[in-house]
């Protein structure tokens, strides 16, 4: 297999970091977010808050305890989750190959961009700096577990590259919950036997790491000699993609809908436009004034994308619908993709920061 260039990019102290985004008199203050109940436990904390001890999934209490002049602030998840889709947003416009791991975190795949990786981590972080405002680390490597290692190294606004020379004796020093893999429980075992970091890890045996773990033990085995062969898995195409209302007044005539599923015509045009994609299945949903629902969906014989189209055939479907109760919701949704061409761009060439 030819040698892959894995990146892994991972925001610093995300939920904080967006709180003082949102008001700057926040800045370089210890940061609290969680459940701001006493019984709630800490989302995250800024690099401020940590140098107190304050980390993910501690009590509020005990955080309280660690740093009493702490400020702490309640989870705004929607906010969160708006920012993380402009900086997928980024991350995509350097390859379409991204698998996202949690709201702030993903796996790149390089191998098949003709660009320097450091300088596509440069390119990334200037671009998520500038355009939202926020830091991020960055890991290089040649496989997941390193590249994601590699992210953590050096922690805040961290850049890290990691080849294949440094292996094994980079890890060795390294505490064995770092391998992936390793949870509490295989912790506990190998500290059982004498084993705390990744070098007495890499002197243990093959058999003896399969009695112990399993097959994770041959995986483990494996990982800290630099073997990981998991992909990088873009995210699977939803099935569907459509838009619904519920009517402000529920509708007899099906022409009172005609300019509303011309909206959603346009609206899901525009999505399947975005992800390069166009489908041939249609299908319509009702809710009637009885709340029952109605679907009725037509598979084309060719692929469409334009608005136009779409609205042609989610019309047709509906005035052929015999509904005779009054209609309360309506939807239209696409589905049974066709995915055109993925084109590889330079992006240094097409996209300026
Ligand atoms: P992480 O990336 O693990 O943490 P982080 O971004 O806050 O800090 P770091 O600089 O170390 O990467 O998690 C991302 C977000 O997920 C985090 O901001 C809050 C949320 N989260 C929880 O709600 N509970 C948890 O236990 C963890 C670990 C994270
Ligand atoms: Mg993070």
């Amino acid at each position: 297999m030819t040698k892959r260039i894995i990146m892994h990019v991972d925001m610093d102290a995300f939920f904080a970091s967006v709180e003082v985004l949102d008001d700057k008199s926040l800045k370089g203050k210890p940061i609290i977010v969680g459940g701001i109940s006493d019984r709630g436990v800490v989302s995250t904390c800024s690099y401020e808050a940590r140098k107190y001890g304050v980390k993910s999934a501690m009590p509020v209490y005990i955080a309280k305890k660690k740093c009493p002049h702490g400020i702490f602030l309640p989870v705004r998840y929607w906010r969160y989750k708006e920012i993380s889709k402009e900086i997928f947003k980024i991350f995509c416009s350097l390859t379409p190959y991204v698998e996202p791991l949690s709201i702030d975190e993903a796996y790149l795949d390089l191998s098949y961009i003709n660009e320097d990786p450091i300088e596509c981590a440069k390119y990334i972080k200037q671009k998520v700096q500038k355009e939202i405002g926020l830091n991020l680390s960055i890991g290089i490597s040649y496989n997941k577990f390193l590249a994601k290692l590699a992210s953590d190294w050096n922690k805040p606004n961290g850049l890290k590259v990691i080849t294949e020379e440094m292996i094994p004796e980079l890890l060795f020093p390294l505490e064995i919950s770092r391998v992936y893999g390793i949870g509490n429980k295989s912790v506990k075992r190998l500290n059982d036997i004498g084993v705390f970091n990744i070098e007495q890890l890499y002197n243990l045996p093959k058999e003896l790491l399969r009695e112990l773990m399993g097959k994770m033990g041959i995986e483990v085995y494996e990982r800290i000699r630099g073997y990981d062969n998991r992909e990088v898995v873009v995210e699977r195409e939803r099935k569907s993609i459509g838009r619904e209302t519920t009517l402000a007044k529920d509708v007899e005539q099906i022409e009172e809908l005609k300019e509303l599923i011309y909206e959603f015509a346009k609206s899901i045009s525009k999505t399947l436009k975005a992800k390069n994609i166009s489908a041939k299945n249609v299908t319509i949903k009702i809710k009637t004034a009885d709340f029952k629902s109605h679907t009725k969906s037509k598979t084309l014989n060719h692929y469409i994308v334009g608005e136009e189209d779409i609205f042609k055939e989610a019309y047709n479907i509906l005035e052929n619908l015999d509904i005779k109760d009054k209609i309360r919701l309506v939807g239209v949704s696409m589905s049974s993709f066709k995915e055109d061409k993925l084109e590889q761009i330079s992006i240094f060439n097409s996209l300026s920061l």
